[in-house]
């Protein structure tokens, strides 16, 4: 029998190709050198650093999976997920920042946008010159996206948009808007706007208070009667499919994330109960921090190997959205359980914000909710093997 390499149980690093090592060995390197030394500050003062997605930009990991031609560097899905698990080692803040801008707005861009939407928006968003926010989620439209109220009425030349955003990540510090409104001249039907900054009308403060992701800032878009050109519509989508062909995306970076982010807790409950002592003997020495480390391990080793069969399907075209859904789900609430045990392990120290787990732990509290909650992703897997529609 071969020898088992604990840190990698399962040997993914095995069944990933070399251009997936180098972009996963940047993104890393990335993470390690600028981000790490950063989050502590960042995430006491609830203060979001604009630069963060120039710096990201600089080495391509801003829409990396859109083609060369319209500013990214092509990669795959598998690569786009192996991105995200670098960068949420450090925190899920700093993988939503790099995930909004990557999927819910180039891709948009570049999957239904006209050839001119994508010649003036793409090369500045991958560059990170530009930042980018999705608007989607209302005040009284969150699981149920199809609720929306936000209006576009036909006016001469082009629309009007009239309605909020709540919770929207990057929204205060944008410079593109991606947003989706009913649109009267479409029968109602639900389209995409992409809305540029300084437009009357248009503001986007920010949201106080968060107790989670406070590395990352999220806002409201406000638009009280927002005047856009023709020029402002994504021409080649309609419905919620529209929004929901990005997400997929996101919910699939986020199921790489949320293990960067459980592995980083792991380790680091690893490490500490192998240095602290009590009773005269090792923390890691005792039967219950041993069972503890092993559930991490199980966890994280079989959930990185189901977003990597996920990643597959993905680059071959072969991906379900419910695929998506069971891994979101399921990562995100394996990654969760992950950083609150850690924290238990970590005893008083735990609570601290230089031990890292109680923040990643905040954090996950936030990346369970968003993109679909763990229940409503639930009721997705439900209706797919029973055919019953549970969500009302
Ligand atoms: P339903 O009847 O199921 O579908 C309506 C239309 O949409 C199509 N569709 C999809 N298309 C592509 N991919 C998917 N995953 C799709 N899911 C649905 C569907 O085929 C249909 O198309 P058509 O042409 O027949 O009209 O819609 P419903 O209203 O019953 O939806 C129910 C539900 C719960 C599945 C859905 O609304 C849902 O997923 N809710 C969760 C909302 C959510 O995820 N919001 C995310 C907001 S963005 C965000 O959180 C960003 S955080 C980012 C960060 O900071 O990292
Ligand atoms: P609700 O939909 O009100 O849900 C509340 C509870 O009810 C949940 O437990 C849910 O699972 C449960 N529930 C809902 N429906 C059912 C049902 N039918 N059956 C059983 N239980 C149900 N949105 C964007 O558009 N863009 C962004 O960039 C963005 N960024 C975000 C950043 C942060 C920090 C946060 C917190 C949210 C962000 N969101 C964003 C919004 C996010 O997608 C929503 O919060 C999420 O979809 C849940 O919606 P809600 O908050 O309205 O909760």
């Amino acid at each position: 029998m071969a020898p088992f390499s604990w840190e990698d149980p399962l040997l993914l690093d095995d069944q990933l190709a070399e251009d997936e090592r180098m972009i996963r060995d940047t993104a890393r390197a990335f993470a390690q050198d600028r981000l790490a030394s950063r989050i502590d500050a960042a995430y006491e003062r609830e203060e979001t650093d604009p630069e963060i997605f120039a710096e990201m930009g600089a080495i391509g990991l801003l829409g990396s999976t859109i083609p060369e031609a319209e500013g990214g560097i092509g990669a795959g899905y598998v690569a786009y997920g192996l991105i995200a698990r670098e960068i949420e080692r450090v925190d899920s803040g700093y993988r939503s920042m790099m995930s909004v801008q990557s999927s819910l707005v180039m891709y948009p861009i570049h999957a239904y946008g006209s050839e001119a939407q994508r010649h003036k928006y793409l090369p500045k968003l991958a560059s990170g010159e530009w930042i980018g926010c999705f608007g989607l989620t209302e005040p009284e439209a969150g699981s149920d996206p199809g609720g929306l109220k936000t209006r576009a009425e036909r006016i001469d030349g082009g629309y009007r948009l009239t309605g909020s955003k709540m919770w929207i990540s990057n929204s205060p510090i944008a410079d593109v808007f991606v947003v989706w409104a009913k649109s009267d001249a479409h029968d109602g039907a639900i389209r995409g706007f992409v809305l540029d900054k300084g437009l009357k009308g248009l503001s986007a403060p920010k949201i106080g208070g968060k107790l989670s992701l406070r590395a990352s800032v999220t806002g409201e878009i406000v638009m009280a009667g927002v005047e856009v050109g023709e020029d402002a519509l994504l021409p080649d989508v309609e419905g919620l499919k529209g929004p929901f062909g990005c997400l997929n995306r996101a919910r699939y970076g986020i199921s790489w994330g949320v293990m960067g982010a459980a592995e980083d807790c792991w380790l680091r409950a690893r490490a500490y109960g192998l240095d602290r002592r009590q009773f005269g003997r090792p923390l890691a020495g005792t039967q219950l921090y041993q069972k503890k480390l092993a559930d991490m391990q199980t966890e994280i080793a079989l959930g990185l190997q189901a977003a990597l069969r996920v990643g597959r399907l993905m680059d071959e075209g072969r991906a379900a959205p419910e695929m998506i859904s069971l891994i979101k789900r399921n990562n995100c609430g394996k990654a969760l359980e992950i950083a609150r045990a850690a924290r238990d392990m970590h005893g008083g120290n735990g609570i601290q914000i230089g031990y890292g787990v109680m923040r990643h732990a905040q954090n996950l509290e936030t990346v369970n909710t968003y993109e679909g909650t763990h229940d409503v992703h639930a009721l997705i897997l439900g209706r797919a093997q029973t055919g019953l529609q549970a969500f009302f």
